[in-house]
């Protein structure tokens, strides 16, 4: 939507000041200035319209249309972004009425995707996700090409040529949706293994440019993608750490969350989203040194909300801790103690907190654990290693009946020790 091959499109942002808004429309504004420079363009103007509702027809008003035909014109820009997902129908009349491309939130955002999907799972749900966001805008689409006066339709295209256009795209999603179906069958089929494994998922969460890849990277020496800027990460990647207590669990990184994200970005990429459905522990990171940090969180917790995860356990995490200075970042960071008692700063670029970060997630692994004292025939030596690995061993004596073995487990794990070996045989 935004040709990131020319040079920059010049954007003009164009808000509404609502009534019952998440956030301010100037930091809102802020946000899709970001979003717009990561899709490639140049925002080099925006204005915003106080209204109790958006206009049905053309979005803002009448007069605010004028006021902003003018200035685009006299910036000499190339497209105006809304900063909100608009109606076709909206989408196509505030075009004719401006006389000028118009990009919505949500097409700047599938933009930003597109640049930065890189495995072929992702490469399929963003392609999914833009073709369901085109195909009901299809015809501004045309309308606009007919109007760049280019040889295809300048005569304005037929209805036929868009039903047509319809039918590929419809035969292509059909496609797109079988090929999501089989990786979501793999997925599926990792899953279960993982389970079968036992082992602790802990999932990072929270508002894209967070640091959530950082943090991963800080605990668990991994080395995927970090960068200063929204949706750096669109594949998740999960990697086994070994905590000080010697447990190993699972870390997961996966895209982050924003404000007003596009319906049809969150179907296409339920199967991304579907692995935070096994996570044992939400681990919700927040940039601390962002002003809109309340609002973030709350889209987050909305976020979470609709994807059936709001009772999940969860700890918070407050990153980039190291931009909190001063007399003012002091205040706030003793502001944040009080509000959040049991979260944990953390700055993940720098290592600060990383441990304590560690000692909590090996806490919350623990969380529900039972101690067992057994003893196991050799025959099941095996099981030694896997309490190792998976829970905490005290002790392992190896006797002539046996091996005694002291352990503190996750509950499943357990059971199948107590009906493996011989109960209270050692001692204590
Ligand atoms: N000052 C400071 N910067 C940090 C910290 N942690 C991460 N960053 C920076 O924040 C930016 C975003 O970090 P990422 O780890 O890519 O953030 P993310 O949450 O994975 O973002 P997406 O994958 O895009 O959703 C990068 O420029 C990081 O270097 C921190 O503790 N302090
Ligand atoms: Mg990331």
């Amino acid at each position: 939507m935004i040709d990131s091959a020319r040079p920059r499109e010049r954007a003009f942002l164009i808000a509404l000041d609502l009534p019952r808004a998440r956030f301010d429309p100037e930091d809102s504004l802020d946000e899709l200035g970001a979003l717009v420079a990561a899709a490639g363009g140049e925002v080099v103007g925006r204005a915003t319209q106080r209204r109790s509702a958006p206009d049905p027809r053309t979005w803002i008003g009448k007069g605010k249309v004028v006021e902003v035909a003018t200035a685009a014109k006299q910036l000499r820009c190339d497209l105006v972004v809304a900063d909100e997902e608009l109606a076709p129908s909206q989408q196509r009349a505030l075009e004719e009425a401006l006389g000028i491309r118009v990009v919505d939130r949500s097409g700047v955002i599938i933009d930003i995707f597109a640049k930065h999907a890189r495995t072929k799972e992702g490469r399929v749900q963003v392609e999914l996700a833009q073709l369901q966001y085109m195909r009901p805008r299809l015809r501004g689409l045309w309308q606009g090409l007919s109007r760049l006066g280019g040889g295809v339709g300048t005569r304005g295209p037929g209805e036929s040529l868009l039903e047509t256009d319809r039918r590929v795209i419809d035969r292509r999603l059909e496609d797109l949706k079988e090929r999501l179906a089989d990786v979501q069958k793999q997925r599926a089929a990792t899953r279960r293994s993982r389970s079968r494994d036992g082992l602790f998922l802990a999932a990072l969460v929270g508002y894209t440019n967070a640091g959530k890849s950082t943090l991963m990277n800080a605990l668990s020496g991994a080395d995927v993608l970090v960068a200063d800027q929204p949706f750096a990460t669109l594949d998740p990647t999960t990697r086994r750490t070994t905590l000080p207590n010697g447990t190993v669990v699972l870390l997961s990184d996966t895209v982050g969350f924003v404000n007003k994200l596009p319906p049809t970005l969150v179907a296409a990429f339920r199967a991304t989203l579907e692995e935070l459905e096994d996570a044992d522990l939400l681990v919700q990171v927040v940039d601390v040194s962002h002003p809109n940090l309340h609002e973030r969180m709350a889209v987050v917790a909305a976020t979470l909300r609709d994807l059936g995860l709001a009772d999940r356990p969860s700890l918070i995490v407050l990153n980039k801790a190291d931009a909190l200075r001063g007399p003012e970042g002091d205040a706030m960071r003793e502001a944040l103690s009080s509000e959040f008692p049991t979260a944990v700063f953390t700055s993940a670029s720098t290592g600060v907190g990383v441990d304590e970060l560690r000692d909590r997630l090996a806490a919350e692994a623990m969380r529900g654990w039972r101690r067992v004292t057994v003893r196991l025939p050799y025959s099941a030596g095996g099981l030694v290693q896997r309490i190792r690995e998976h829970g905490n061993l005290r002790s392992a004596e190896y006797g002539e009946a046996g091996i005694d073995v002291d352990a503190e487990v996750p509950p499943a794990f357990a059971a199948e020790l107590e009906r493996t070996g011989s109960e209270g045989s050692s001692r204590r």
